[in-house]
């Protein structure tokens, strides 16, 4: 080739190559080459996801010796398993982009790592279990749908089992809140009053509008998202404000009306304010969920330990062995 120092048209970077891939919905898989800000940007995300997943199983294990049933508790407690699963998948997802898990779970106990503003609400009455898994998993579906098409391999497939399990866990949350709804007159006020406490956050829990939001147009380019916050949002309004008619209870936004134009709901000014408070750590349960993770990481330690020496042990053997065969 001739050396005007001009860039050949047929020559085309590493980043360029990259992005040719992302828009031809070629997936990223774990040794292919990437920008280092890419792989950041889904450890952060990934981690992040891994942490809202754990850290979500402490307000709905609040009620798991306290559900009303046998048929309660059982389902209660598979819906916090498969929330423990989806944790130790999307933790294992991140290890692929090489980050260690210690360092991940190091970053949520000093506070340096997120997790989502949601799980930082408490739960008080047992309506409160129908009202997370309506409100909160119906909203982690519509944000994790377009995520099993998220440029990166691992995320991607990880999502597909997540989505189905999750799927389930909001039909079990609408089933106890319709329950309830048809119930007693104090166990239909109980209902509404989740509904009125959890509502807002749920909303919330899409993250900053578009306006605010830093990484959203660079992770849209990537495919990593596929759709913006307040889009995302915008599903969820349109959804809930339909479904909650088949419970006969309402949500607590007084703006809520149907904008025939737009072909969607409007709804009123959400409380950023608030937002902000809960993600910087001054939510009302941020201390005690923090506090029960740190907890349980410390309390683990031996069995930590244990696997360790185990392990070794085993590898030590195995040396052994391969060398009285040898001998
Ligand atoms: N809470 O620029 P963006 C579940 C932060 S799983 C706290 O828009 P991005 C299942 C954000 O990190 C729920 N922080 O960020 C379940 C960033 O700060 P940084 C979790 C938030 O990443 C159900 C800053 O604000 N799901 O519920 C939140 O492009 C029931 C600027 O924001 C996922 O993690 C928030 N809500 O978009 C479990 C899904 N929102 O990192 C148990 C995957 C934003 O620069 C029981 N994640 N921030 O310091 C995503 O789709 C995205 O990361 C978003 C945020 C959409 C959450």
């Amino acid at each position: 080739m001739q050396q005007t120092g001009e860039k050949s048209p047929n020559v085309f970077s590493l980043e360029e190559q990259f992005q040719a891939k992302i828009d031809n919905d070629v997936r990223i898989e774990p040794k292919d080459w990437m920008p280092e800000s890419y792989r950041k940007t889904l450890i952060r995300q990934i981690g992040q996801h891994a942490h809202s997943e754990i850290v979500g199983m402490l307000p709905e294990g609040n009620w798991i010796t306290r559900a009303p049933s046998l048929k309660r508790k059982a389902i209660l407690l598979a819906k916090v398993q498969d929330e423990a699963g989806h944790g130790l998948y999307l933790y294992s997802a991140a290890e692929t982009l090489g980050v260690g898990r210690d360092t991940m779970l190091e970053e949520l106990h000093s506070g340096k790592a997120k997790y989502s503003s949601i799980f930082n609400y408490p739960t008080i009455s047992w309506a409160d279990i129908g009202a997370i898994g309506w409100l909160v998993d119906g909203a982690a579906i519509l944000n994790q749908i377009p995520i099993c098409r998220c440029s990166y391999g691992p995320y991607a497939r990880a999502m597909v089992r997540v989505c189905k399990e999750e799927s389930f866990h909001q039909r079990q949350g609408f089933e106890i809140l319709l329950t309830l709804a048809n119930g007693s007159p104090e166990q239909r006020a109980m209902a509404q009053d989740a509904i009125n406490r959890w509502y807002w956050p749920a909303v919330m829990m899409f993250g900053p509008s578009d306006a605010d939001s830093t990484h959203s147009a660079q992770s849209m380019q990537w495919k990593i998202k596929r759709f913006t916050n307040d889009e995302l949002r915008q599903r969820f309004v349109d959804m809930i404000a339909e479904q909650v008619k088949v419970l006969g209870l309402t949500v607590p936004d007084p703006d809520l009306k149907w904008n025939e134009a737009r072909g969607h709901y409007d709804f009123g000014p959400i409380n950023w304010d608030e937002f902000w408070n809960v993600v910087k750590g001054n939510g009302p349960c941020n201390k005690q969920r923090l506090n029960a993770r740190v907890k349980a990481w410390e309390d683990g330690a031996w069995v930590r330990e244990a696997a360790l020496a185990h392990a070794e042990k085993k590898a030590a053997r195995a040396v052994q062995d391969r060398e009285m065969q040898a001998a």
